[in-house]
Protein backbone atom coordinates (compact mmCIF):
# COMPACT_ATOMS: atom_id res chain seq x y z
CA UNK A 1 0.00 0.00 0.00
CA UNK A 2 3.08 2.26 -0.04
CA UNK A 3 2.45 5.45 -1.99
CA UNK A 4 -1.35 5.16 -1.94
CA UNK A 5 -2.20 7.51 0.95
CA UNK A 6 -3.07 4.49 3.03
CA UNK A 7 -3.22 4.73 6.83
CA UNK A 8 0.20 5.60 8.34
CA UNK A 9 1.77 5.67 4.90
CA UNK A 10 5.00 7.62 5.19
CA UNK A 11 8.44 7.00 3.77
CA UNK A 12 9.97 5.62 6.93
CA UNK A 13 13.37 5.16 5.35
CA UNK A 14 13.39 8.84 4.29
CA UNK A 15 12.08 10.04 7.63
CA UNK A 16 14.87 8.26 9.51
CA UNK A 17 17.70 8.76 7.05
CA UNK A 18 19.17 11.89 8.65
CA UNK A 19 19.15 10.36 12.10
CA UNK A 20 20.68 7.01 11.12
CA UNK A 21 23.94 5.81 9.67
CA UNK A 22 21.92 3.42 7.48
CA UNK A 23 18.24 3.55 6.55
CA UNK A 24 16.74 1.39 3.82
CA UNK A 25 13.41 -0.06 2.83
CA UNK A 26 13.31 -3.78 2.07
CA UNK A 27 12.16 -4.19 -1.53
CA UNK A 28 11.49 -7.91 -1.60
CA UNK A 29 12.31 -11.17 0.10
CA UNK A 30 15.55 -11.58 -1.81
CA UNK A 31 16.64 -8.19 -0.45
CA UNK A 32 16.32 -9.00 3.24
CA UNK A 33 19.54 -10.85 3.92
CA UNK A 34 21.86 -8.27 2.39
CA UNK A 35 20.05 -5.30 3.90
CA UNK A 36 20.11 -6.81 7.38
CA UNK A 37 23.82 -7.61 7.06
CA UNK A 38 24.59 -4.07 5.90
CA UNK A 39 22.47 -2.54 8.67
CA UNK A 40 24.27 -4.52 11.38
CA UNK A 41 27.71 -3.79 9.98
CA UNK A 42 26.93 -0.09 9.52
CA UNK A 43 25.62 0.26 13.07
CA UNK A 44 28.70 -1.40 14.55
CA UNK A 45 31.21 0.17 12.18
CA UNK A 46 29.87 3.73 12.26
CA UNK A 47 28.64 3.50 15.87
CA UNK A 48 25.18 4.78 15.06
CA UNK A 49 21.61 3.63 14.68
CA UNK A 50 20.58 1.67 11.58
CA UNK A 51 16.97 1.43 10.43
CA UNK A 52 15.23 -1.05 8.16
CA UNK A 53 11.70 -0.38 6.92
CA UNK A 54 9.86 -3.66 6.37
CA UNK A 55 6.69 -3.37 4.26
CA UNK A 56 4.05 -5.50 5.92
CA UNK A 57 3.63 -7.91 3.00
CA UNK A 58 7.30 -8.81 3.20
CA UNK A 59 7.20 -9.24 6.99
CA UNK A 60 5.25 -12.46 6.55
CA UNK A 61 7.41 -13.81 3.71
CA UNK A 62 10.39 -16.15 3.76
CA UNK A 63 13.56 -14.15 4.04
CA UNK A 64 16.36 -16.49 3.13
CA UNK A 65 14.57 -18.94 0.89
CA UNK A 66 13.29 -16.20 -1.42
CA UNK A 67 14.67 -16.11 -4.96
CA UNK A 68 18.01 -14.39 -5.19
CA UNK A 69 18.52 -11.52 -7.52
CA UNK A 70 20.77 -12.66 -10.35
CA UNK A 71 23.02 -9.71 -9.46
CA UNK A 72 23.39 -10.97 -5.92
CA UNK A 73 26.38 -13.29 -5.82
CA UNK A 74 25.89 -15.94 -3.12
CA UNK A 75 27.99 -15.39 -0.02
CA UNK A 76 29.09 -11.86 -0.85
CA UNK A 77 27.47 -10.41 2.24
CA UNK A 78 28.65 -11.07 5.80
CA UNK A 79 28.12 -9.91 9.36
CA UNK A 80 31.73 -10.24 10.47
CA UNK A 81 32.35 -7.30 12.79
CA UNK A 82 35.88 -6.03 12.41
CA UNK A 83 37.45 -3.78 14.96
CA UNK A 84 38.09 -1.15 12.31
CA UNK A 85 40.64 1.47 13.28
CA UNK A 86 41.48 4.48 11.22
CA UNK A 87 45.18 5.20 11.40
CA UNK A 88 46.41 8.53 10.05
CA UNK A 89 49.23 8.43 7.50
CA UNK A 90 52.68 8.36 9.03
CA UNK A 91 53.66 11.81 7.71
CA UNK A 92 50.68 13.40 9.48
CA UNK A 93 51.70 11.76 12.76
CA UNK A 94 55.26 13.00 12.30
CA UNK A 95 54.00 16.49 11.54
CA UNK A 96 51.90 16.43 14.73
CA UNK A 97 54.90 15.21 16.73
CA UNK A 98 57.04 18.06 15.33
CA UNK A 99 54.39 20.62 16.21
CA UNK A 100 53.88 19.27 19.70
CA UNK A 101 57.53 18.85 20.63
CA UNK A 102 58.19 22.45 19.64
CA UNK A 103 55.25 23.79 21.64
CA UNK A 104 55.90 25.84 24.73
CA UNK A 105 52.53 25.23 26.38
CA UNK A 106 51.08 22.14 24.73
CA UNK A 107 47.47 21.34 25.43
CA UNK A 108 45.70 18.14 24.43
CA UNK A 109 42.04 18.55 23.58
CA UNK A 110 40.30 15.20 23.27
CA UNK A 111 36.83 14.11 22.26
CA UNK A 112 35.09 10.81 21.66
CA UNK A 113 37.79 9.88 19.12
CA UNK A 114 40.07 9.11 22.07
CA UNK A 115 37.59 6.56 23.41
CA UNK A 116 39.40 3.70 25.08
CA UNK A 117 42.79 5.38 24.68
CA UNK A 118 43.03 6.91 28.16
CA UNK A 119 46.43 5.33 28.88
CA UNK A 120 47.93 6.52 25.61
CA UNK A 121 46.59 10.06 26.03
CA UNK A 122 47.97 10.26 29.56
CA UNK A 123 51.36 8.93 28.45
CA UNK A 124 51.51 11.48 25.65
CA UNK A 125 50.52 14.26 28.06
CA UNK A 126 53.21 13.22 30.50
CA UNK A 127 55.87 13.08 27.82
CA UNK A 128 54.93 16.51 26.50
CA UNK A 129 54.18 18.11 29.85
CA UNK A 130 50.75 18.91 28.41
CA UNK A 131 47.44 19.58 30.06
CA UNK A 132 44.46 17.51 28.92
CA UNK A 133 41.16 19.20 28.21
CA UNK A 134 38.16 17.06 27.42
CA UNK A 135 35.14 17.79 25.27
CA UNK A 136 31.99 16.35 26.83
CA UNK A 137 32.30 13.05 24.97
CA UNK A 138 36.03 13.03 25.66
CA UNK A 139 35.12 11.54 29.01
CA UNK A 140 34.68 8.30 27.09
CA UNK A 141 38.44 8.20 26.82
CA UNK A 142 38.44 7.21 30.47
CA UNK A 143 41.49 9.15 31.48
CA UNK A 144 41.41 10.30 35.03
CA UNK A 145 42.82 13.76 34.69
CA UNK A 146 39.87 15.73 36.02
CA UNK A 147 37.97 15.83 39.27
CA UNK A 148 35.02 13.61 39.72
CA UNK A 149 31.58 13.31 41.13
CA UNK A 150 32.18 12.10 44.64
CA UNK A 151 28.84 10.50 45.19
CA UNK A 152 28.70 8.09 42.26
CA UNK A 153 30.25 4.61 42.33
CA UNK A 154 33.70 3.88 40.92
CA UNK A 155 32.42 2.15 37.80
CA UNK A 156 29.26 4.21 37.41
CA UNK A 157 27.85 4.97 33.98
CA UNK A 158 26.50 8.52 33.71
CA UNK A 159 24.06 9.55 31.01
CA UNK A 160 23.54 13.27 30.56
CA UNK A 161 20.89 15.37 28.88
CA UNK A 162 20.68 18.62 26.92
CA UNK A 163 20.04 21.92 28.63
CA UNK A 164 21.84 23.87 31.32
CA UNK A 165 21.95 20.39 32.84
CA UNK A 166 24.71 19.64 30.32
CA UNK A 167 26.91 22.34 31.82
CA UNK A 168 26.30 21.05 35.33
CA UNK A 169 27.02 17.48 34.20
CA UNK A 170 30.27 18.68 32.61
CA UNK A 171 31.40 19.87 36.03
CA UNK A 172 30.67 16.59 37.76
CA UNK A 173 34.02 15.23 36.72
CA UNK A 174 34.63 11.53 36.28
CA UNK A 175 37.07 9.00 37.62
CA UNK A 176 38.87 6.44 35.51
CA UNK A 177 36.65 3.42 35.03
CA UNK A 178 33.47 5.45 34.89
CA UNK A 179 31.67 6.03 31.60
CA UNK A 180 29.76 9.03 30.34
CA UNK A 181 27.53 9.70 27.38
CA UNK A 182 25.00 12.22 26.17
CA UNK A 183 23.56 13.27 22.83
CA UNK A 184 26.77 14.98 21.81
CA UNK A 185 26.11 15.61 18.13
CA UNK A 186 22.33 15.87 17.88
CA UNK A 187 22.17 17.53 21.31
CA UNK A 188 18.73 16.05 21.74
CA UNK A 189 16.80 16.46 24.95
CA UNK A 190 15.34 13.29 26.48
CA UNK A 191 18.45 11.23 25.82
CA UNK A 192 19.50 10.59 29.42
CA UNK A 193 16.83 8.11 30.44
CA UNK A 194 16.74 6.01 27.25
CA UNK A 195 20.56 5.93 27.30
CA UNK A 196 20.48 4.88 30.95
CA UNK A 197 17.94 2.13 30.26
CA UNK A 198 20.19 0.77 27.51
CA UNK A 199 23.28 1.07 29.71
CA UNK A 200 21.63 -0.69 32.65
CA UNK A 201 20.37 -3.50 30.41
CA UNK A 202 23.88 -3.92 28.97
CA UNK A 203 25.65 -3.61 32.35
CA UNK A 204 23.27 -4.94 35.01
CA UNK A 205 26.03 -4.91 37.67
CA UNK A 206 27.08 -1.28 37.28
CA UNK A 207 25.52 1.78 38.82
CA UNK A 208 23.76 3.78 36.10
CA UNK A 209 22.83 7.41 36.71
CA UNK A 210 20.72 9.60 34.41
CA UNK A 211 21.26 13.36 34.83
CA UNK A 212 18.34 15.20 33.33
CA UNK A 213 16.29 18.41 33.42
CA UNK A 214 12.67 18.95 34.31
CA UNK A 215 11.88 19.86 30.69
CA UNK A 216 13.40 16.62 29.44
CA UNK A 217 11.84 14.47 32.13
CA UNK A 218 8.41 15.91 31.38
CA UNK A 219 8.81 14.74 27.77
CA UNK A 220 10.03 11.24 28.66
CA UNK A 221 8.19 10.62 31.92
CA UNK A 222 6.66 7.43 30.50
CA UNK A 223 10.13 5.88 30.41
CA UNK A 224 9.99 5.72 34.20
CA UNK A 225 7.41 3.00 33.62
CA UNK A 226 10.10 1.08 31.71
CA UNK A 227 12.35 1.21 34.79
CA UNK A 228 9.53 -0.12 36.94
CA UNK A 229 8.45 -2.77 34.44
CA UNK A 230 11.95 -4.18 33.97
CA UNK A 231 13.10 -3.49 37.54
CA UNK A 232 16.10 -1.56 36.25
CA UNK A 233 17.88 0.09 39.20
CA UNK A 234 18.67 3.31 37.29
CA UNK A 235 19.10 6.40 39.46
CA UNK A 236 17.44 9.39 37.80
CA UNK A 237 18.69 12.76 39.01
CA UNK A 238 16.38 15.52 37.77
CA UNK A 239 17.62 19.07 38.12
CA UNK A 240 14.42 20.92 38.68
CA UNK A 241 14.36 24.57 37.71
CA UNK A 242 10.71 24.92 36.59
CA UNK A 243 12.02 26.40 33.36
CA UNK A 244 13.54 25.39 30.02
CA UNK A 245 16.73 26.88 31.38
CA UNK A 246 19.04 26.81 28.39
CA UNK A 247 16.46 28.42 26.13
CA UNK A 248 15.84 31.12 28.70
CA UNK A 249 19.55 31.99 28.77
CA UNK A 250 19.78 31.87 24.98
CA UNK A 251 16.87 34.29 24.72
CA UNK A 252 18.50 36.72 27.10
CA UNK A 253 22.21 36.35 26.33
CA UNK A 254 22.18 35.74 22.55
CA UNK A 255 19.02 37.50 21.49
CA UNK A 256 18.95 40.23 24.11
CA UNK A 257 15.26 39.62 24.82
CA UNK A 258 13.48 39.04 28.07
CA UNK A 259 12.62 35.38 28.60
CA UNK A 260 9.46 34.28 26.85
CA UNK A 261 7.36 31.13 27.01
CA UNK A 262 9.89 28.98 28.82
CA UNK A 263 8.35 28.55 32.26
CA UNK A 264 7.19 25.06 33.22
CA UNK A 265 4.32 24.25 35.54
CA UNK A 266 5.97 23.06 38.77
CA UNK A 267 5.89 19.26 39.09
CA UNK A 268 6.82 17.30 42.19
CA UNK A 269 8.61 14.53 40.28
CA UNK A 270 9.48 12.69 43.47
CA UNK A 271 5.76 12.18 43.99
CA UNK A 272 4.98 11.29 40.37
CA UNK A 273 7.28 8.26 40.40
CA UNK A 274 5.70 6.78 43.47
CA UNK A 275 2.69 5.81 41.35
CA UNK A 276 5.05 3.30 39.72
CA UNK A 277 6.49 2.21 43.03
CA UNK A 278 9.72 4.06 42.30
CA UNK A 279 11.05 5.79 45.38
CA UNK A 280 11.43 9.52 45.10
CA UNK A 281 13.78 11.78 47.05
CA UNK A 282 13.45 15.54 47.06
CA UNK A 283 16.60 17.52 47.74
CA UNK A 284 15.98 21.15 48.60
CA UNK A 285 18.56 21.82 51.29
CA UNK A 286 22.23 22.04 50.28
CA UNK A 287 23.30 21.02 53.79
CA UNK A 288 21.54 17.66 53.49
CA UNK A 289 22.35 17.08 49.84
CA UNK A 290 25.41 14.87 50.36
CA UNK A 291 23.63 12.49 52.73
CA UNK A 292 20.43 12.32 50.71
CA UNK A 293 22.30 11.76 47.47
CA UNK A 294 24.47 9.05 49.01
CA UNK A 295 21.48 7.23 50.40
CA UNK A 296 19.43 7.42 47.20
CA UNK A 297 22.35 6.28 45.03
CA UNK A 298 23.05 3.34 47.31
CA UNK A 299 19.48 2.01 47.11
CA UNK A 300 18.84 -1.29 45.33
CA UNK A 301 16.05 -0.39 42.95
CA UNK A 302 15.28 2.54 40.65
CA UNK A 303 15.27 5.94 42.31
CA UNK A 304 14.14 9.38 41.31
CA UNK A 305 16.21 12.12 42.88
CA UNK A 306 14.71 15.56 42.42
CA UNK A 307 17.18 18.37 43.07
CA UNK A 308 15.83 21.91 43.29
CA UNK A 309 17.83 24.45 41.35
CA UNK A 310 17.83 28.21 41.26
CA UNK A 311 16.27 29.11 37.88
CA UNK A 312 18.14 32.42 37.96
CA UNK A 313 21.57 30.83 38.22
CA UNK A 314 23.53 31.23 34.99
CA UNK A 315 24.98 28.10 33.41
CA UNK A 316 27.99 30.12 32.34
CA UNK A 317 29.19 33.57 33.20
CA UNK A 318 29.42 36.04 30.29
CA UNK A 319 33.17 36.30 30.81
CA UNK A 320 35.64 33.86 32.28
CA UNK A 321 38.07 35.17 34.87
CA UNK A 322 41.01 33.41 36.48
CA UNK A 323 38.93 32.26 39.43
CA UNK A 324 36.40 30.53 37.16
CA UNK A 325 39.09 28.94 35.06
CA UNK A 326 40.98 27.44 37.97
CA UNK A 327 38.06 26.41 40.18
CA UNK A 328 37.88 22.67 40.60
CA UNK A 329 34.55 20.97 40.01
CA UNK A 330 34.47 20.23 43.71
CA UNK A 331 34.33 23.96 44.42
CA UNK A 332 31.05 24.34 42.60
CA UNK A 333 28.95 21.34 43.52
CA UNK A 334 25.40 21.28 42.39
CA UNK A 335 24.50 22.24 45.93
CA UNK A 336 25.77 25.74 45.40
CA UNK A 337 23.41 26.02 42.44
CA UNK A 338 20.49 25.10 44.54
CA UNK A 339 18.05 27.50 46.03
CA UNK A 340 16.44 26.32 49.19
CA UNK A 341 12.76 26.25 48.38
CA UNK A 342 11.60 24.41 51.45
CA UNK A 343 9.37 27.27 52.44
C1 LIG B 1 14.25 17.20 21.39
C2 LIG B 1 14.72 18.61 21.66
N1 LIG B 1 13.83 19.60 21.72
C3 LIG B 1 14.24 20.87 21.94
C4 LIG B 1 15.58 21.14 22.10
C5 LIG B 1 16.04 22.59 22.36
N2 LIG B 1 16.40 22.68 23.80
C6 LIG B 1 17.68 22.52 24.22
S1 LIG B 1 17.83 22.64 25.88
C7 LIG B 1 16.18 22.94 26.07
C8 LIG B 1 15.61 23.15 27.44
C9 LIG B 1 15.93 22.05 28.41
O1 LIG B 1 15.17 22.26 29.58
P1 LIG B 1 15.38 21.36 30.86
O2 LIG B 1 15.30 19.92 30.50
O3 LIG B 1 14.44 21.84 31.90
O4 LIG B 1 16.89 21.65 31.27
P2 LIG B 1 17.52 23.05 31.79
O5 LIG B 1 18.03 23.77 30.60
O6 LIG B 1 16.44 23.80 32.52
O7 LIG B 1 18.64 22.64 32.70
C10 LIG B 1 15.52 22.94 24.84
C11 LIG B 1 14.08 23.18 24.64
C12 LIG B 1 16.49 20.06 22.02
N3 LIG B 1 17.81 20.23 22.16
N4 LIG B 1 16.04 18.80 21.81
MG1 LIG C 1 14.82 23.03 33.63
Amino acid sequence: MIGTHYLQDIKHDFALSDACVYSQRVMGEAHVLNVVDMAVRSAIGARGPAAIAFPIDIQSGEAVSGDRSIKNVAGHSAVAALDGRRIPPRERIEEAARLLSGAEKPLIFIGAGARGAGDEVERAAEGLGAQIVKAMLGDQAGCGSLHLGRAVADRAILCGDSGTVTTWAARTGLRRGQMFSFSGTMCSMTAALPYAIGAQAAYPDRQVVALTGDGSLTMMVGELATLAQHALPVKVVVMRSDVLGLIKWEQMAFLGNPQYGVELAPVEFAQVTQAWGIRGTRIDDPARMGDQLGEALAADGPELIEVLFDPHDMPMTPTINREHATASPGDSPAASRMRSRSR
